[in-house]
């Protein structure tokens, strides 16, 4: 894990960096890294856009799986660094692809040493699937700071609100400080960016 201290309070400028599909093409450099992962269309590059005002940095697509590399992302004068990971479970990608996924994104979360934090988005609206579930522990298990951001809060009913909350909390079995919830309509994510910050900082690391 990073240590580097930052002093940081706000996003203030997004460039994109690199794309990666192994270890060979990581930058080698003590930047702390954010990483983005979620099942495919969950919103993921949407939450970037989003978070960071740059609205057309990361490629948002309606097609799911259109995301297929690690893009590298340099914030705040390369301060820090986003990750944008492809999404999981994405019926219409081939087996061998979801292998080399798969593959890709274990390499990057178990070796990577400027990985700092992990942002799991899941969909607001369903019970986690399994994938999330599993994809939960699996950061658990190593270890790896994560919060959860729960998307698409627009679509959903006003009395689904606390129900839906309550059910993707008790199925990842989270703290209340973990769980996120984001829409991309929203104009204020200040409590979210805070949040990223405050984990690279390394101050109070979630778990
Ligand atoms: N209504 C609503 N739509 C959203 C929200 N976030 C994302 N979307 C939509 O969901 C679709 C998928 O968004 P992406 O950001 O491309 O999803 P992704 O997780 O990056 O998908 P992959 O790159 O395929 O893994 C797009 O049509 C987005 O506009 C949200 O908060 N509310
Ligand atoms: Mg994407």
């Amino acid at each position: 894990m990073m240590m580097k201290v930052l002093t940081m309070s706000k996003i203030k400028n997004i460039n994109f960096l690199t794309s990666c599909a192994s270890k060979a093409q990581w930058p080698m450099d003590e930047i702390p890294e954010v990483c983005f992962l979620g099942r495919s269309n969950v919103g993921k590059s949407t939450f970037i856009n989003t978070i960071t005002n740059f609205r057309n940095i990361a490629r948002v697509s309606s097609t799911p799986g259109k995301t297929r590399l690690l893009n590298l992302f340099e914030v705040n004068n390369n301060d820090l660094r986003f990750v944008d990971v492809p999404g999981y479970g994405y019926a219409k990608v081939s087996h061998t692809m979801k292998e080399q996924f798969a593959a890709m994104i274990d390499e990057y979360l178990l070796r990577r040493k400027n990985l700092s934090l992990a942002v799991l988005l899941i969909d607001y609206r369903h019970k986690p699937s399994q994938s999330d579930i599993d994809m939960y522990n699996y950061l658990k298990h190593y270890n790896i700071p994560t919060m959860i951001v729960a998307t698409k809060t627009d679509k959903i009913k006003k009395n689904d609100l606390v129900k839906n909350k309550k059910l993707i909390i008790k199925t990842l079995n989270l703290m209340n400080n973990q769980f996120f919830p984001f829409s991309k309509f929203n104009t204020d994510h200040s409590d979210i960016v805070k949040n990223i910050l405050r984990v690279c900082e390394n101050d109070e690391p979630l778990l």
